[in-house]
């Protein structure tokens, strides 16, 4: 068992004066039980706790470290820009470049507005579906997360579901009755919804391949239905792909998929790992943001020099080396190594990855919506967790979160984590 007693002493001290010690739930690791260890550094695939125990992580800050860890273009980006100053509230040129470059890279976003999380990003859309259409009512699929947004928090997924608390309290009920949940891969459902709402909906949100209850795909025609159905009612569609953006694909699950939304939620790699949010799509749509049109939407910090500055040097390394095809590749290997443990076990729980984005269920298949995810075995993946944490392997803290595999983890992370990934899996299923 490594020696994790400075972040054992650390946590008591976080308690004290931070609400759980964290300052985002899911890092409590309430879902696998147990006390969070305290990061001392990351480089690369690899993080250090401050007792110097060394992992190899496969959350990478949630999905902003496609690169690995502190990566060097970034590194080198962000030190040249804060020589020339850390924030302006003044237009500055990486604003412009950024923005051309997820133009460049998503053609479904005409216009982008830059903000500060994930959350804001999809807060900010729903407000500008809804003063785009005049509608209020708006429609998520049970067990997507889309950040911690009032209209949203229904039926959440991540943090929220590991709480048990997909509802959040401090919610107005007149709020959340705007907010229709159905369960995902439910053609039936939304045919029906549209069929006597449709012309009331503002927009509908999802993660097209939903990551927050674990992972799992969109059946055959599901988003194509979706995408038909709001065309014909006049509801914006918004893709949530802050964590699926610029890591499934170059330009997303909309580039995989072929299916085109009306708005677009961004984050997390486009940061390289500082706090980034966008959102964009349709020009007509985004050009009813202020300062043109009668949305409000503003930020202090929306396009800071610095998080500007990384998130453009990660986009061009990731362009450069095509990071999106060796990101295919290393997932294989991993994929081959997982299903080879699970085989040598005679275990057919369902394992599900998307390039480099995974997640292995405590159940066999199929996994399709939260309802399947629900009956994993939530005792046997935390002892997977401890187990593989215990040998040096740091998987994400709860059955209801994605793996991120970057472009450093190299064959040795891979052979290592099979290693340990079949002994976890042993002690996990005994
Ligand atoms: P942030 O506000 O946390 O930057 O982004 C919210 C968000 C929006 N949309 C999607 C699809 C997301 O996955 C997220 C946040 N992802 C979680 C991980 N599942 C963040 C981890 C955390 O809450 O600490």
């Amino acid at each position: 068992m490594p020696d994790r007693s400075l972040s054992e002493k650390l946590f008591r001290a976080a308690k004290e004066v931070i609400p759980g010690g964290v300052n985002s739930p899911v890092r409590a690791f309430r879902n696998v039980g147990g006390e969070p260890f305290f990061a001392q550094r990351a480089r690369g695939a690899r993080v250090w706790d401050v007792d110097g125990n060394e992992m190899i992580d496969y959350v990478g800050t949630w999905g902003p470290a496609i690169l690995g860890h502190a990566p060097s273009v970034v590194i080198d980006a962000v030190t040249q820009a804060a020589k020339e100053g850390v924030s302006f509230g003044i237009p500055n040129r990486h604003e412009v470049e950024i923005a051309r470059m997820i133009r460049d890279f998503v053609p479904s976003v005409e216009k982008v507005r830059m903000v500060n999380s994930g959350t804001e990003a999809t807060m900010s859309a729903i407000r500008l579906a809804r003063g785009y259409t005049g509608r209020d009512k708006i429609v998520k699929f049970e067990g997507c997360y889309h950040g911690h947004v009032d209209s949203l928090l229904v039926a959440a997924g991540s943090g929220a579901l590991t709480f048990g608390q997909p509802d959040s309290a401090g919610i107005p009920s007149d709020f959340a009755k705007l907010t229709i949940c159905l369960p995902f891969n439910r053609p039936d459902l939304l045919q029906e919804l549209f069929e006597k709402q449709g012309d009331e909906i503002a927009a509908v949100i999802l993660e097209p391949v939903p990551a927050n209850a674990g992972l799992y795909l969109p059946k055959t025609g599901f988003l194509q239905l979706l995408r038909d159905l709001t065309s014909k009612h006049g509801t914006v569609l918004i893709f949530d792909e802050v964590m699926t953006g610029f890591r499934v694909a170059k330009g997303g699950v909309q580039e995989k998929t072929g299916i085109t939304p009306d708005l677009t939620a961004m984050g997390k790699v486009i940061g390289g790992g500082l706090p980034v949010g966008a959102f964009g799509g349709k020009a007509e749509i985004m050009d009813h943001l202020a300062p043109l049109g009668p949305v409000y939407q503003a930020g202090t910090l929306s396009g800071n020099p610095l998080a500007m500055a990384a998130g453009i040097a990660q986009l061009k390394e990731m362009e450069r080396r095509d990071g999106w095809n060796l990101l295919e590749q290393i997932g294989q290997s991993f994929e081959t190594a997982v299903r080879d443990a699970l085989s040598a076990l005679g275990r057919d729980l369902a394992f599900h990855r998307i390039g480099s984005m995974f997640c292995l269920f405590f159940t066999e298949g199929p996994v399709d919506n939260l309802d399947d995810v629900k009956r994993s075995d939530f005792e046997a993946f935390r002892k997977f967790f401890w187990a593989a944490l215990d040998r040096g392997v740091y998987f994400a803290p709860s059955q209801y979160e994605a793996g991120f595999i970057s472009l450093a983890h190299g064959e040795s992370e891979i052979a290592k984590t099979a290693e340990v990934t079949c002994e976890a899996l042993k002690i996990a299923l005994a």
